[in-house]
């Protein structure tokens, strides 16, 4: 087996966004795409030689080929071992749990998690550090700083690895060791959760149903709730993984996991339904007949994540993304724990889960997850609810309803629209940007701005400084409307908006959010002139 240098040419755009590089699939396959961010990966962590890897991804169309050239690419470098999933496969949560647990020096995600999968669809590619966490701002800027100035990359010709059977090979001087992806994992789950409460949960009669979405998380979903919990068979569907995820968004959302709505809204729906993405690090939460907001349930979370063995003690903090609701601050301050607003993206994460300041984290957008991985953990959340219906004998119902009365009800919405032409998103944001320091004071749609700005941030444990986050505009009565462009798309723009407003009147927490953000909806359409600048008259996906 040789060592093959390739003499290459930078190729423009291999920036990472919000969770690593994410293209088209015909982008990633074109003529030295994969190979060039490769090895800027490699270059812009400082060289890899001698250091181990975990290496894995969602079973997405194009997952096995990249996993092949970046094994042939690591043993050039001088990669000492990878770590890889049975055939290629390993959820976001298990590769970090993975990365963590083996003390590697981090790990390639193949993933572009929510985003659909095929040959014209979309593929991604994302490097975690030896924390198991995203790389963070700094070194992703390295990253792309090395794939500008890239002349060459080291490939080893040679037959691709067999990575059907557990157990250990060699790549030229690299070890490839295959293991299993689910059952360190699914050992983890277990030293987190009373399984033998949620055991009996089950045998009571309680009744889930969990749509893997046709994504990473069926075979994880299967081993923890079928096998390990006794879940009746047939509790998971959609549990193969497809590498198109059936034509679907793997996005669980009430659009996109519409076999689940359906099921949830049946006459006889079952106690709780959830879902999780393409990746496994999403949970979607619904009761019967009934969608549980995100930034509901980090809350609901964050108040009885001790009644789960591994919180007990309490939680020493935790911290959401700007655009996700305040309800978690509410709890947060009831506790009297620090609460943290970061920008959106989990690797701003890291620093306060490696620091101890926060043990849960969440964003609205359906991620929610502690201090066991340093990612989000779709899975986990669904455990973790578990646990706690198993604790208190609550109904989903009756736990939403309780802390609506301990907490007021904070609606919330986002309203996405897709593949905009990025320079008329553009125009938005700035036109909106710029209105900002004038806007305090001003009624806009019976709504009363308190105060709007850009948002930036100061991670309180390095003290690195992140800038344009999010517009953001605050209303009296405890209301925000925040304005983003998304940092996951491979077509043009997504103007994502996230609106709410809290509610304490305890006669009006069974409003139909839409209905109870009507004034605040209607302020941020006068604000951003979304219709005027984007000419669409609705959002693309409402959630
Ligand atoms: C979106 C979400 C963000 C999440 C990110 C990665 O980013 O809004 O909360 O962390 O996806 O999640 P953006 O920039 O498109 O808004 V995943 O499950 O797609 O890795
Ligand atoms: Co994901």
């Amino acid at each position: 087996m040789t060592i093959k240098t390739i003499a290459t040419t930078p190729i423009a755009g291999q920036n990472p966004g919000t969770s690593g590089l994410r293209k088209k699939t015909a982008v990633f396959q074109s003529p030295n795409f994969l190979e060039n961010y490769v090895q800027s990966i490699f270059d812009g962590i400082g060289g890899v030689e001698g250091k181990r890897f975990v290496i894995g991804g969602d079973g997405r169309f194009f997952n096995r080929q990249a996993i092949d050239v970046i094994l042939r690419m690591a043993a050039a470098n001088g990669v000492a071992e990878c770590i890889v999933g049975r055939d290629g496969l390993l959820s976001t949560p298990a590769a970090s749990h993975l990365i963590r647990l083996n003390k590697t020096d981090g790990g390639l995600i193949l993933s572009a998690s929510h985003n659909p999968g095929g040959p014209n669809a979309d593929f991604g590619l994302k490097f975690n550090g030896a924390n198991g966490g995203p790389a963070s701002e700094a070194v992703t800027a390295k990253i792309f700083g090395a794939s500008q100035n890239i002349q060459e990359y080291q490939i080893l010709d040679a037959a691709p690895v067999d990575l059907r059977l557990e157990g250990k090979t060699k790549l030229g001087d690299m070890t490839v060791k295959v293991i299993d992806p689910v059952s360190d994992y699914a050992a983890l789950m277990e030293s987190l959760f009373d399984f033998d409460a949620i055991r009996t949960l089950f045998q009571n009669g309680f009744r889930m149903s969990f749509d893997a979405m046709l994504a990473v998380t069926g075979p994880y979903a299967k081993e923890i709730f079928e096998n390990r919990l006794g879940a009746k068979h047939g509790t998971v569907i959609n549990g193969e993984p497809s590498h198109d995820f059936g034509g679907g968004h793997p996005d669980p959302n009430p659009i996109w996991a519409r076999e689940l709505m359906a099921i949830m809204h049946s006459d006889t729906p079952p106690d709780f339904g959830a879902a999780s993405d393409g990746d496994g690090d999403r949970n979607m939460i619904t009761g019967p007949r009934r969608y549980v907001s995100p930034s509901d349930s980090l809350a609901i979370l964050a108040d009885l994540a001790h009644l789960a063995p591994a919180y007990k003690d309490g939680l020493a903090g935790v911290a959401r993304s700007m655009p996700t609701s305040c309800a978690v601050d509410r709890v947060a301050a009831a506790k009297g724990i620090e609460g943290f607003e970061t920008p959106t993206g989990w690797k701003f994460f890291g620093n306060l889960l490696d620091a101890g300041r926060a043990t849960l984290c969440g964003e609205e957008s359906a991620g929610t997850g502690s201090d066991h991985v340093r990612e989000k953990d779709g899975l986990w959340a669904v455990l973790l609810w578990l646990n706690i219906f198993a604790v208190t004998g609550k109904s989903m119902d009756q736990i939403l309803a309780d802390h609506y009365a301990a907490y007021g009800r904070t609606y919330y919405s986002r309203h996405d629209y897709e593949a905009v032409e990025s320079d008329k998103a553009n125009a938005l944001m700035s036109a909106l940007r710029t209105k900002l320091p004038d806007l305090a004071g001003q009624v806009v749609n019976g709504m009363t701005i308190k105060a709007a700005d850009e948002f930036a941030y100061v991670d309180p444990v390095d003290g690195s400084r992140s800038e344009g986050q999010g517009l953001r505009i605050l209303f009296e009565g405890d209301a925000r409307a925040v304005f983003r462009l998304s940092g996951t798309g491979t077509e043009g723009a997504t103007l994502r908006v996230y609106l709410e407003k809290l509610e304490t009147a305890k006669n009006k927490f069974k409003a139909d959010p839409q209905k109870a953000l009507t004034n605040v909806i209607a302020a941020a359409e006068t604000l951003a002139e979304i219709k005027a600048h984007t000419g669409r008259a609705a959002p693309d996906v409402i959630t």
